[in-house]
């Protein structure tokens, strides 16, 4: 029940920091909606991670560089930490016209828009380079078009990155170790499957419960880049990290289609390339993130385990079923276009 309470309450207070524009300075200057009496407009921008995180950050600069395109015409209204509520009802906000731009996961949009989930194919991605083609190339660029069928305007894919486990249970260094570890995963079909897969038992939760659930106990582990597992302190709650390397999670930049439509072709322009130019300084402070984190989270005491190729592959063949239950969900001509880019990319 007290998590019911705390989960109504936090709906609760994101329904009025929305209804009222959230922040002092939009309080200040009368800015409760998305459009004011002048012609501005104001965009209302929430993510799930907090502060100190690149996606954040990246956030910052795509603020910056709209609101010097725009001569200020267009104010950006930043908000971190699930303050304006999780992935799920934040891109419900925007297909309601009630939020602007939220930066999830692929794998919660995989809710909205089915193709999405082709991202959370487990070891799908051999590296980021890989990643970087493939997500410029026609399919994925192809699957933001997709997007306008509900309500949504895919702008740019940002990074969040290699998803690694962390859990307080044991070193995780074997297929056999994933037994009976409780997992949190995002709330998508296919990470579900996954886990079950390895043998751990899943348990979908979106992001802005994830710590407490962790110090709770509620479960033992979790899966996110190292950047994530540090700034948002969870090893304050988990003992031992492994280089899983699972899936590669892009961010997809999203605004809302009531809103995009309401702009100039001009303004439009300038939001596109505001989320392209501030998405490729988030990527390279990601990369910078992810590479130094791993350190810092062993100096904070965790338990770092290496996966040896061999343990991996048994990883590998162990979810292969689960992609082809997934291909026709997803589509077969999605799947077999961005694998057939990452075979392109790798020539
Ligand atoms: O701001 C994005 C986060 O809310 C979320 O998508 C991060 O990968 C994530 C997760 O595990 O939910």
């Amino acid at each position: 029940m007290k998590k019911l309470s705390f989960f109504m309450a936090s709906s609760l207070l994101a329904l009025v920091l929305v209804a009222c524009g959230g922040s002092d300075e939009a309080e200040q200057n009368g800015e409760n909606e998305s459009a004011s009496s002048d012609g501005d407009k104001t965009i209302r921008a929430g993510i799930g991670l907090n502060q100190d995180h690149p996606q954040y950050q990246g956030l910052l600069k795509f603020a910056e560089i709209v609101e010097e395109e725009t001569d200020g015409s267009i104010q950006v209204d930043t908000y971190h930490s699930g303050q304006l509520g999780d992935d799920r009802s934040m891109t419900e906000a925007l297909q309601l016209g009630n939020q602007e731009v939220t930066i999830p996961s692929t794998a919660p949009i995989a809710n909205f828009v089915s193709e999405f989930s082709v991202f959370d194919i487990p070891f799908l991605f051999p590296s980021e380079e890989v990643a970087d083609e493939v997500l410029q190339g026609e399919v994925a660029q192809g699957l933001l078009e997709e997007l306008e069928e509900a309500d949504l305007v895919g702008l740019a894919y940002w990074e969040n990155g290699f998803r690694d486990l962390s859990n307080s249970e044991r070193p995780v260094e074997t297929i056999e170790d994933f037994d009976g570890l409780s997992i949190r995963t995002m709330e998508n079909d296919l990470h579900i499957e996954a886990f079950q897969a390895l043998g751990a038992n899943p348990t979908p939760m979106a992001f802005t419960e994830l710590f407490t659930a962790l110090q709770q106990g509620t479960v033992d582990g979790q899966e996110n880049p190292y950047a994530t597992i540090y700034l948002e302190n969870f090893y304050e709650v988990q003992d031992y990290v492994s280089d899983t390397h699972h899936v590669y999670s892009p961010f997809v930049f999203l605004m809302s289609k009531q809103f995009y439509d309401g702009l100039t072709d001009e303004e439009q322009q300038i939001v596109r390339n505001a989320a392209e130019e501030a998405g490729e300084y988030q990527i390279e402070l990601n990369r910078e993130a992810n590479a130094e984190y791993l350190d810092s989270l062993q100096e904070e005491g965790v338990e770092f385990s290496e996966i040896s190729d061999e343990d991996r592959q048994e990883m590998v063949d162990a979810v292969q079923p689960v992609i082809e239950d997934f291909k026709d969900n997803i589509g077969a001509d999605v799947v077999d276009g961005i694998m057939e880019a990452v075979e392109a990319a790798q020539e």
